[in-house]
């Protein structure tokens, strides 16, 4: 006879994970304090978007398994699935929502039940935070950590078929944990210990975030050295021992740029390339905002206006970047040559008189994440968008997919309509069906910043769009030597003057 589980949190993980264990014959008491969610769950409205959810909700209705209440009920097993979100005060893990948990547990569990924390946490928790506060009320219980894995929008191929880990307080609460998860888990199960689990969680989310950073970091000095960094990866990619990931406007989401800090905060001291990572991801929406500067008015970093100004916490990257490329003129130079001059800022550059951000518009292509998902939480487009409206620029985003968030999606007609440039900023399939000559007829100036690589630029050019890619410094360099002026391209360059230690610029 299965054991009788209540999963506490149906949110994005706790939902599938009731439902699989649900679907697969255990009785489940799905326990939320937000009572709407409690509501809709009952009438069997899935709040979850993820595919095939709605479809195994019915179907486990029907087996009347599935029970969903704000209170707890004593269970065989309790499992945590909660949120841990960063405390922006703090810079560190805010563990509030757990804490209730263990104590609603603590209220009503019995001796030899079962609790399985899954919600990420910082190494440690389960047996400093969890287990003391439920064991001060009732002891004799197992404690199992084990962490999710899944991809949103593979979340029930992911859930079942990846491998699992279970970090186990004892060989008893291990098999126990097993068994119970062998009902829908098909991928391998791995038993370790709870603070081990806690780290692997946060290891395998800070790999990537550290992987991402180095891509970046290789697409911002390809910009220096000439050289497109797509083509570098793919073909540094071609050996069998390396896997450098995608270099982008900045990584988001509510796991990898979250989770690296929650290792940070048990140790700092030990941690210097896992904040560097954070920093580099983070500021990339200041590269990007800096760059349509650069493309827009014509300012290289370090003479925008407003720069600094208006609270944005990026003012350290000020003065880096290549678009110290030519004396920049600020838009006081008269009225713009046919011809582009690097003397004057970036080619092509709205250089005309009194031209100021302000009468700038940017449409922003994508405000979700990462492609094809509907989540926009803790975007890097919403940053852009912030960095580049506090200097003075009106944006305008649209997003097909994203119905939530700070920033409203605009259609593409209204992003597109009169806009100096656009911006890729999301992975979208959908943004490769957008036809660009239609676009071509909307907007006011046809440039594109593609971010991420992800149109096809032949297409673009074509429809007469001048195309700029993060990280393709070919490009870049050709581009700038088309201004005219001599040693332009070389400008983009940093060096160390040899025999001095010094770094100087072109
Ligand atoms: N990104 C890049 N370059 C890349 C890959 C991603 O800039 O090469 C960006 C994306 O655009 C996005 C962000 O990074 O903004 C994160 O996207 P993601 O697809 O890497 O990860 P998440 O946050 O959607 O899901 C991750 C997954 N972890 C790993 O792949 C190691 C998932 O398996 C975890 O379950 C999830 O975090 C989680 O819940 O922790």
């Amino acid at each position: 006879m299965p054991e009788r589980i209540a999963v506490i949190g149906l949110g994005y993980v706790g939902l599938p994970t009731a439902l699989l264990f649900a679907g697969a014959g255990v009785d489940v008491l799905g326990v939320d304090i937000n009572p709407e969610l409690v509501a809709a769950l009952n009438a069997g409205r899935c709040p979850v978007e993820e595919p095939g959810l709605p479809e195994l909700l019915q179907e486990v209705r029907a087996t009347g398994r599935f029970r969903v209440t704000q209170q707890l009920e004593s269970r065989d097993v309790y499992i945590i699935t909660v949120p841990t979100p960063l405390d922006r005060e703090t810079g560190g893990s805010d563990l509030t929502a757990v804490r209730k948990a263990a104590e609603a547990v603590a209220e009503v569990a019995r001796p030899g039940q079962m609790v399985i924390l899954e919600s990420t946490v910082p190494p440690g928790t389960l047996e400093r935070l969890v287990r003391p506060i439920i064991e001060s009320r009732v002891e004799g219980l197992d404690y199992v950590f084990s962490p999710e894995r899944v991809l949103p929008g593979r979340i029930l191929i992911e859930l079942p078929g990846n491998p699992r880990l279970i970090g186990a307080a004892s060989p008893r609460a291990a098999e126990r944990a097993r068994a119970l998860y062998a009902t829908f888990v098909r991928g391998e199960i791995r038993i370790t210990d709870p603070t081990t689990a806690e780290l692997v969680k946060l290891m395998e989310n800070t790999y990537r975030d550290v992987n991402i950073a180095l891509a970046n970091e290789f697409a911002l000095a390809s910009e220096r050295v000439g050289v497109n960094v797509w083509e570098a990866i793919e073909l540094a990619n071609l050996h069998p021992r390396v896997n450098i990931h995608r270099p982008g406007p900045g990584v988001g989401g509510h796991c990898i740029a979250v989770d690296p800090w929650f290792i940070v905060e048990r140790a700092p001291l030990a941690t210097a390339l896992i904040r560097q990572a954070r920093t580099t991801n983070d500021r990339m929406p200041l590269v990007v905002a800096e760059r349509v500067e650069e493309l827009t008015v014509g300012r290289g970093p370090g003479r925008g206006p407003g720069r600094g100004e208006a609270g944005d916490g990026f003012r350290a990257a000020a003065g880096d970047g290549p678009g110290t490329a030519g004396a920049a003129t600020g838009g006081e130079a008269g009225p713009a040559p046919a011809a582009p001059a690097a003397a004057n800022g970036a080619p092509g550059a709205l250089r005309s008189g009194g031209i100021r951000p302000g009468s700038i518009k940017v449409g922003l292509l994508g405000l979700a994440y990462k492609g094809n998902s509907d989540d926009s939480r803790e975007s890097p487009a919403y940053v852009l968008a912030r960095i580049l409206r506090s200097r003075g620029f009106d944006v305008v985003a649209y997003d097909p997919l994203v119905r939530r968030g700070p920033l409203p999606s605009a259609t593409l007609e209204e992003t597109a309509r009169g806009a100096h440039i656009l911006v890729l900023v999301t992975d979208h399939d959908r943004f490769r069906e957008i036809d660009p000559a239609a676009v071509r007829e909307l907007v006011a100036r046809p440039v594109l910043l593609d971010t991420r690589n992800h149109l096809d630029h032949q297409r673009w050019r074509a429809a007469g769009f001048e195309v700029h890619v993060l990280g393709d410094g070919k490009a870049r360099w050709a581009w700038a030597a088309s201004a005219g002026a001599a040693g332009a391209a070389g400008s983009l360059a940093e060096t160390v003057v040899p025999g001095t230690g010094t770094l100087q610029r072109g």
